[in-house]
């Protein structure tokens, strides 16, 4: 959580331009930056940046100071300034381009450095310094590019998968078995890296994939596929220096290990690789059985209120399977179906039963069972946090009150325990109805572990997790082994709405909701509030900043029973949409169809986004329909879209331009957005090895494309796009006329 102070002072860095290179754009980026800490840069006034020090003392501390190599280590000559309410003290400078050192002064005499900046250096007294750099986009009279000159402090490359959880991933594999090297250093500072493996003697390039906030960022591909030593050659001019694992130097020092068996301990199922899921909220998808709907069942299609019950349940999915296949859908992701008196069930009564107006177990195993032949694997929304207060320990805690064996199964502040608001005890966001569970009771550890292996054993391929950051991350490295130890290829998805790296060490979860993601999406397609190399660059940061194998299980969504529907984010503008939907469904990352969006439906935020299905198809917007039909079939035929490498390219004079290059195992694909109303013509060059497909086949709307001779004596493609117009190119093998 933020404040709002930070987000005013640091919201400026986005002007920056990119630079061509032929034929390409590299990307070039600028993020506001997780990994510096709480050091940050921020604007620029006549060559002097402003540098915000923040610092979180103990609560004893009554006065904080700066002190550091730009006040000649004054202890008294900078106070610090406490925020409200928060033990949170704040302070900024004017600086210069330069390297200084700081500690913060507490109580007039304890000397401590900032523990969350993570670059440090001895003080000479047998303790450290915090050191902050100071660079920016007029600071290339700092760091330059080709002046023989190199930036020592600033280059780390952590030798360790996937490394400390505040810094980007430095080893990983990619899909294709690669390994992949990552190095940071000062922007603007370098000409050349490249790694050298021992094994083979060879040098491998790196190129810049990232930067920002002064920082650069580059990555090698070693195509090496065992472990090996390796250390990096870094170049700027005539200087060369060695970073090794002592460190930079100018000798070669001993090698770094690449170690496969470490990072490939990290398996997420491959099995989401092909698949497109359709996430359903039971209560609201189809009514099959009519005799089992809730008292007070309300008209299907009325206006939901949160409380209102359908009489949707399972036997309603069971008898819509055609449907979905047809759609082309071939995953499931179920709302909370287990017992529970509210109409979404996050409230939950009885974990070990499906809720009888959905049919029970009975209809659920009936349900398993078809979907197993149908080939349609579902996972269950798993609500461990908290449970509702028909739970039968919350049920014994009313009753017997403290002598309740149960009382210690949740937080209770006092007796007599009743539900009422405040409740006497702990609860999701202070709700009396979701009582928050004690997870350090073992009785109460056992009680959740054998629900998570129980659905599991009974058909479901995985847990969506409710809240999982409510819940200490001790608890879901177990569920891991848990679940795991019943289904080694169980999908376990986090309802994460923040960065997940905390959760994607490789012990806990496979992937997460991928909201950041998806805000993104809305700001490039709908809002066009950011631009294409703005988003490129959101993507790139988490490509490295997420393991690899996350990335193709990330649980990528436009809506859900959380958010508006996207066609309510997006006004309405279908076509802007549409595009939105062929980027969900080439994206890297699980696609997720929250029911009813290829229909059209609408809706803003709970409950009007969990309206009725409209199964009267005269209510459909049927060209959105076929849309959605069709990019699920491109999906599901190109294993290309789910795990090939990402390359955006960018052109200057065209912003609202989106061109991704994904290729895998000899394949490639262009993708085109031309988000705007406007019509675009573009000359697209081509790498030369792709000339050998002549022809270029838009997937969307079956439309071919001739290799052309561009204006550059290049070949390429001569291209127009329509206002809002999304294309899917893909190289035609060449058949004898
Ligand atoms: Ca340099
Ligand atoms: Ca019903």
């Amino acid at each position: 959580m933020r404040m709002p102070f930070f987000f005013s002072l640091f919201s400026s860095s986005k002007n920056d331009g990119f630079r061509l290179s032929i034929p390409f754009l590299i990307p070039f980026f600028f993020f506001s930056n997780p990994l510096l800490a709480k050091v940050k840069i921020g604007k620029e006034k006549k060559s002097k940046y402003e540098v915000l020090f923040i610092c979180t003392p103990p609560i004893s501390v009554k006065s904080v100071h700066l002190a550091g190599s730009f006040n000649l280590w004054n202890k008294t000559s900078l106070p610090m300034h406490s925020m409200r309410n928060r033990n949170q003290w704040y302070l900024s400078l004017w600086l210069k381009p330069g390297k200084y050192s700081y500690k913060f002064v507490f109580n007039g005499r304890v000397w401590r450095r900032d523990l969350e900046n993570p670059r440090k250096e001895p003080d000479g007294f047998g303790g450290w310094n915090s050191v902050v750099i100071v660079v920016g986009k007029k600071t290339k009279v700092f760091l330059k590019r080709g002046d023989n000159q190199i930036l020592a402090t600033m280059i780390e490359h952590i030798p360790s998968f996937p490394g400390p959880e505040d810094r980007i991933v430095f080893q990983d594999i990619d899909s294709s078995g690669n390994a992949l090297l990552r190095i940071q250093c000062g922007e603007n500072d370098i000409s050349k890296i490249q790694a050298f493996v021992l094994e083979n003697r060879s040098y491998y390039p790196l190129k810049i994939l990232l930067q920002k906030d002064g920082e650069e960022f580059w990555e090698g591909k070693i195509p090496f596929y065992r472990d090996f030593h390796y250390y990096f050659c870094i170049q700027d001019g005539s200087k060369v220096v060695y970073l090794s694992a002592k460190g930079v130097s100018k000798r070669k020092g001993p090698p770094f290990f690449f170690s496969r068996r470490r990072i490939q301990s990290f398996e997420t199922p491959r099995w989401l690789w092909k698949r497109v899921f359709y996430q359903i909220f039971p209560d609201r998808f189809y009514n099959g059985n009519p005799a089992k709907d809730p008292p007070g069942t309300r008209p299907w299609g009325s206006k939901p209120t949160f409380h209102t019950f359908f009489g949707g349940d399972l036997e309603g999915v069971l008898a819509k399977i055609d449907y979905l296949k047809g759609l082309g859908i071939n995953a499931l992701y179920f709302n909370p179906i287990f017992k529970a008196p509210s109409c979404h069930k996050y409230d939950g009564e009885d974990y070990f039963e499906v809720d009888p107006h959905f049919g029970g177990n009975q209809v659920f195993q009936k349900l398993a069972k078809k979907l197993k032949e149908e080939d349609i694997p579902f996972i269950l929304d798993g609500v461990f946090n908290h449970t509702g207060v028909k739970f039968f320990a919350f049920q014994d805690i009313l009753k017997n009150q403290e002598k309740s064996p149960y009382r210690d199964w949740y937080h209770i502040h006092r007796f007599p325990v009743k539900v009422t608001m405040p409740p006497p005890y702990e609860a999701w966001w202070g709700f009396a109805h979701h009582p928050q569970l004690n997870h350090k009771n073992p009785k109460v550890k056992a009680y959740l572990m054998k629900v998570a292996r129980h659905w599991i054993e009974k058909g479901a391929s995985g847990w969506r997790l409710d809240v999982p950051n409510e819940v200490f991350h001790a608890f879901w490295k177990d569920f891991r082994k848990q679940v795991k130890g019943v289904r080694r290829n169980a999908y376990i998805v986090g309802e994460i709405w923040e960065d997940g790296r905390s959760w994607l060490q490789g012990d806990e979860f496979d992937g997460i909701m991928n909201y950041q993601w998806r805000n993104h999406v809305i700001h490039f397609f709908l809002e066009g509030s950011e631009n294409a190399s703005e988003f490129a660059r959101f993507l790139t940061y988490q490509s490295l900043r997420y393991p690899q194998v996350t990335l193709t299980a990330m649980m990528n969504m436009l809506s859900n029973h959380d958010v508006p529907r996207i066609l309510t984010v997006g006004k309405g503008r279908i076509k802007k949409v549409k595009q939105a939907v062929v980027f969900l469904l080439t994206a890297k990352g699980v696609p997720t169809i929250y029911y009813g969006d290829e229909v059209g439906m609408t809706g803003g935020k709970d409950p009007m986004n969990r309206k009725c299905f409209p199964w009267n198809r005269k209510k459909w917007n049927e060209r959105l329909f076929r849309f959605y039909k069709k990019l699920i079939s491109i999906r599901k035929k190109h294993l290309l879209f789910a795990l090939g490498d990402e390359e955006y390219i960018l052109l200057r004079e065209m912003p609202r331009l989106l061109i991704i290059r994904r290729s895998w195992k000899g394949e490639v694909s262009y993708i085109l957005f031309n988000n705007q109303a406007k019509p675009q013509k573009l000359e697209l060059p081509l790498k030369n090895w792709e000339n050998k497909w002549t022809i270029w086949m838009d997937l969307i709307k079956e439309k071919k494309w001739s290799l052309v001779t561009l204006e550059n004596g290049q070949k390429g493609l001569f291209l127009a796009l329509d206002p809002f117009q999304s294309m899917i190119l893909k190289g035609m093998p060449n058949r004898k006329t």
